[in-house]
């Protein structure tokens, strides 16, 4: 059953997802089992795919949209049994960005991949993030821009986190068309990533699990 369940996510099937999640959770198998078993599993198939060129944007985002209502079954399970993340993400798209499809699929990576996400949404300013920050207490702060004339306030973000002494307790990915490895290392970010799949891998070594 967790194949098909695997199968499901990775064909994109939401309602067959959610269906034998609930089947699964009913017969008794474990909620972490499931999830680490088939969701996650089928996630990591779909970012290989992905890097590999095998799997296109849209592909992903329907395996994604898959997961996450597998997901929504499995969240009380997994809280009931007390299952850890394997780290708290706070993400959001920067003051005056609206574009979200990509930090979307990030955030729903990073979830398939058994962290704990919290989206900010669109046009997060400084003030919001570390907000967020204070109250969610992240491991790791997850920044996109699509603009050139956003990107400029995720130097901002930084800057605001460490007067309010929050910077060390964090690391701070970023990502979006326009930035790069060398704009996240200018304005001190710990990571950049170029897409969902390779932010998944960011985002375990930046909680150092590999
Ligand atoms: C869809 C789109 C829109 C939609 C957004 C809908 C939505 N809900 O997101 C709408 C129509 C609203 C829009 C509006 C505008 N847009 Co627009 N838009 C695009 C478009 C076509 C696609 C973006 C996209 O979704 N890509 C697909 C996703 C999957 O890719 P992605 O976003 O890059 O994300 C991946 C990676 O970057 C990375 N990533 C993303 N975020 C993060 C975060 C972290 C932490 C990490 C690690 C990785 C990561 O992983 C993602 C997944 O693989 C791009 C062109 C393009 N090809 O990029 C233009 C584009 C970004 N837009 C552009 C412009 C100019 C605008 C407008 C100003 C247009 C206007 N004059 O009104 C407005 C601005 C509105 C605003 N204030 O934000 C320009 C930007 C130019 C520039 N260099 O600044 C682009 C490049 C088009 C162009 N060639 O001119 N837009």
């Amino acid at each position: 059953m967790l194949d098909e369940l695997k199968q499901a996510v990775l064909d994109g099937d939401s309602e067959k997802a959610v269906q034998l999640t609930e089947r699964a959770l009913s017969e008794g198998v474990g909620a972490e089992k499931i999830l680490n078993e088939a969701l996650v599993a089928a996630m990591d198939i779909v970012g290989k795919e992905y890097e590999r060129g095998d799997r296109y944007v849209p592909e992903m985002l329907i395996s994604a949209e898959a997961m996450k209502a597998a997901m929504e079954v499995l969240r009380p399970k997994l809280v009931e049994a007390g299952v850890k993340a394997r780290g708290k993400v706070v993400i959001g798209t920067v003051e005056g960005d609206l574009h979200d499809i990509g930090k979307n699929l990030v955030a729903m990576m990073l979830e398939g991949a058994g962290f704990e996400v919290t989206d900010l949404g669109t046009e997060v300013t400084a003030e919001k993030f570390v907000q967020a920050v204070k109250e969610h207490r992240p491991d790791i702060l997850g920044m996109s821009a699509l603009l050139t004339t956003t990107m400029t306030h995720m130097p901002e973000v930084i800057e605001a986190l460490k007067r309010e002494g929050l910077r060390d307790g964090i690391k701070v990915m970023v990502g979006g068309a326009p930035v790069t490895q060398e704009y996240a290392e200018k304005i001190g970010a710990d990571g950049y990533a170029p897409d969902a799949a390779s932010a998944v891998e960011l985002a375990k070594q930046l909680v150092g699990e590999s």
